[in-house]
């Protein structure tokens, strides 16, 4: 099996984001574009769901490189998350599961306790400023 090098952004990014609709299907209502997706296979070639499963990695990778200072990079995403596409904090916490679940998966061999610990504190640090910001726009979350 690839390496994450080997394997491109949309593709890793949109693994994690089918992984929660199949988890959590309620999820995907919260997307119009995505909610004519029924099966693994539609959603695999479904280009809006490349597209957005790019921006979720990218947008991690950053913020958890920043290790706390992302306050330019939240404050957009919190803006269409809360405004737009109204994602509740509960489907936040959701989705960082399936990060992590998805990652100890396909990397089990470097991807131990501590390295997961270190990860789900980054999430929910995360989590908890996407969820302060969510209030600044009036989203209760
Ligand atoms: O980026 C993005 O886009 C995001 C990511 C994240 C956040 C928080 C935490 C983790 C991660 N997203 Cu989008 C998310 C989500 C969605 O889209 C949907 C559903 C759920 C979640």
């Amino acid at each position: 099996m690839g390496c994450s090098e080997s394997e491109d952004k949309a593709a890793q990014g949109s693994a994690f984001i089918s992984r929660l609709f199949h988890d959590h299907p309620e999820t995907l209502d919260r997307f119009d574009k995505f909610k004519g997706l029924k099966t693994p296979d539609q959603m695999k070639g479904s280009e809006d769901l490349k597209k957005h499963g790019a921006t979720v990695l990218t947008q991690l990778g950053k913020i958890l490189k920043q290790k706390g200072n992302h306050e330019s990079e939240l404050k957009p995403l919190a803006q269409t998350h809360a405004t737009k596409h109204k994602i509740p904090v509960k489907y936040l916490e959701f989705i960082s599961e399936v990060i992590i679940k998805v990652i100890a998966e396909k990397h089990a061999a470097d991807f131990g306790a501590d390295s997961q610990a270190a990860m789900k504190k980054a999430l929910e640090l995360f989590r908890n400023d996407m969820a302060s910001k969510y209030k600044e726009f009036g989203f209760q979350g």
